[in-house]
């Protein structure tokens, strides 16, 4: 789990438990929406249904744990399921369950350049297994899997804007030498591996 998302769950735990026995529950997590702030009953329901999927164990309560699954669905494979069906439900525009070419390439279809919207309905085709011209769930599902090159990259990232010491996105010897602490001890170990110095040279 990246720090980032145990840092925020931390503070949202502090935040919400307001009963203090280390568990977010389902009304305590309501209770934080007053007056204005109200979400809509639609939205309410989907994250319901996100709040149930991160109750791992169905003890109607959130542990840290599950506390990060409900905050960062997209982080976990446990929760593709609701990740899905969330995005199904954002771009389903005409609510019939489906998601076509047109919902898909959402409000930037006729804006972006030819190229972009090949590569769009190229995207939607590979995704489109059924061959019906439209995407379910199921179809959806490689679509919002989490995706280990990706998060390895963030992460990388992260550590090379971290090392960067002069801001000039060139990482040069002296600055990776300073950091290589961070570089080894991060859970991007591909990446650490990369950096650890060669036994044979
Ligand atoms: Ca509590
Ligand atoms: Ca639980
Ligand atoms: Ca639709
Ligand atoms: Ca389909």
């Amino acid at each position: 789990m990246k720090r980032y998302s145990l840092k925020n769950t931390n503070d949202r735990l502090k935040k919400w438990d307001t009963n203090k026995d280390e568990h977010v529950s389902w009304s305590e997590y309501i209770a934080m929406f007053t007056g204005n702030n109200l979400p809509k009953k639609q939205q309410l329901k989907s994250d319901e249904r996100r709040f149930d999927k991160a109750d791992m164990n169905g003890d109607g309560l959130l542990s840290r744990e599950e506390l990060t699954f409900f905050l960062h669905p997209e982080e976990s494979s446990l929760m593709t399921d609701v990740v899905a069906e969330e995005n199904l439900e954002a771009l389903d525009t005409n609510n019939d369950g489906e998601i076509s070419l047109k919902e898909f390439a959402g409000d930037s279809h006729g804006k972006l350049s030819e190229s972009l919207v090949n590569g769009v309905a190229s995207h939607f085709t590979q995704l489109d297994t059924n061959k019906d011209g439209k995407l379910n769930k199921e179809e959806l599902i490689p679509w919002v899997v989490p995706n280990e090159a990706n998060t390895i990259s963030n992460e990388a990232m992260h550590l090379l804007s971290q090392a960067d010491g002069n801001m000039d996105h060139v990482l040069s010897y002296d600055e990776m030498v300073n950091k290589y602490e961070a570089f080894v001890g991060s859970k991007a170990t591909h990446f650490g591996d990369l950096l650890r110095p060669n036994p044979d040279l």
